[in-house]
């Protein structure tokens, strides 16, 4: 069992960096675009044999040191019945999104572990095949929330932002809503064999200081707090993370995970020695030929060498068009990176 990024996320690792990347499992590999050809990505993540050979092509392709579940963020709103769907090209739509305060008065309120009992499945059937360890995730409450409100991939933020100014009480309703059954979900995910939780926060950064403490860190809280008994490892992403770095820490998470405008030595110094760091490489930067790749994760494994508590991945996730052969490049580099120096 290779438990390198189970110890660097206590930071008690002493051997090489660990290595797995944010949308490991995706368009720019062409085994996945076999599937893809075959199933939509909505059958794709529903069917627990799929998904759980989906989730598995990574290790198999690239040997990374930890798998993520094959599965999206959205599947909470899913449940909440607002009608999602995946358009080519478009990403997902929300065919009903929410409006105000009676739309989410009248959500249905699903029972999660019924729900969602076929990604129960799906780690049932993944965890016997693995030798490294798998991460479960979620959406944290407030990009969740965005994607109810906005029914699509929003930049601005305009309508999410409106009503959470005008009327924050029904918009801290949603995000009580959402941060309960994402409780029950990371709950159901931890009993049927995650070994660690990411909750990815992608649209933090649309937030000011404030409205960041008050409308996303108290809820990421109330889930790092919700699952704190079961004693696996938690890791906070969110784009703006370079910003926020220390604010996340101090809800004691396992690990601080950074988008790639942060300095990790900076935010190293910053952030409690007893909480990891993962990230941060540009993902354009695997656009780049071979040697630019390989001086820029020198750089970085260079500065956090010996540190006990770092992760290597990237500042967000793979983008879809990258050349698979650069991420296989990326991976290998990394592992060797010890004997290198040597
Ligand atoms: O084949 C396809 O067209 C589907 C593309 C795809 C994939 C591979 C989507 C649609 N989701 C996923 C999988 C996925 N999504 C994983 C799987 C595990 C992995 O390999 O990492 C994870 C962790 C996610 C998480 C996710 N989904 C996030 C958070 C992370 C991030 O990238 O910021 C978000 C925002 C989503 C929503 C989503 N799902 C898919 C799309 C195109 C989007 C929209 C992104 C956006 O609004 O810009």
């Amino acid at each position: 069992m290779n438990d390198l990024f189970l110890k660097a996320l206590h930071c008690q690792n002493s051997a090489r960096a660990p290595v797995w990347f944010m949308r490991q499992a995706g368009r720019y590999m062409p085994e996945y675009r076999k599937f893809r050809e075959k199933y939509s990505f909505l059958e794709m993540i529903h069917h627990p044999e799929i998904a759980a050979q989906i989730t598995l092509l990574p290790i198999q392709l690239l040997e990374v040191d930890a798998a993520i579940l094959f599965s999206d963020i959205l599947v909470i709103p899913e449940i909440l019945g607002v009608g999602l769907r995946f358009d080519e090209g478009l990403g997902p739509i929300i065919e009903r999104p929410l409006t105000n305060l009676a739309d989410i008065n009248a959500l249905p309120i699903p029972c999660v572990p019924e729900a969602l009992n076929y990604i129960k499945e799906i780690i049932s059937l993944l965890r016997p095949q693995l030798q490294v360890p798998l991460i479960g995730f979620c959406g944290a409450p407030f990009t969740i929330a965005s994607y109810l409100i906005e029914g699509k991939s929003s930049n601005d933020m305009r309508k999410t932002k409106r009503w959470m100014l005008q009327e924050p009480e029904s918009f801290e309703k949603l995000l009580d809503l959402i941060t309960s059954l994402t409780i029950d979900y990371l709950h159901l995910q931890i009993a049927a064999g995650a070994e660690a939780i990411q909750i990815f926060d992608s649209w933090a950064n649309r937030l000011s200081y404030r409205q960041f403490n008050r409308y996303s860190l108290a809820y990421l809280k109330k889930i790092v707090d919700g699952i704190a008994s079961t004693r696996i490892p938690t890791i906070l992403f969110c784009r703006g993370s370079s910003v926020f770095a220390s604010e996340l820490a101090s809800i004691k998470p396992s690990c601080v995970s950074l988008d790639w405008n942060a300095d990790l030595i900076k935010i190293r110094q910053t952030v409690p020695h007893q909480v990891a760091i993962q990230g941060n490489l540009d993902p354009d930067i695997l656009y780049a030929p071979s040697p630019v790749i390989a001086r820029e994760a020198k750089e970085m494994l260079t500065a956090m060498h010996g540190q006990p508590g770092y992760i290597f991945n990237l500042g967000h996730g793979i983008l879809p068009d990258t050349p698979f052969d650069n991420v296989r490049f990326l991976v290998d580099f990394v592992k060797n990176f010890k004997m290198i120096n040597k």
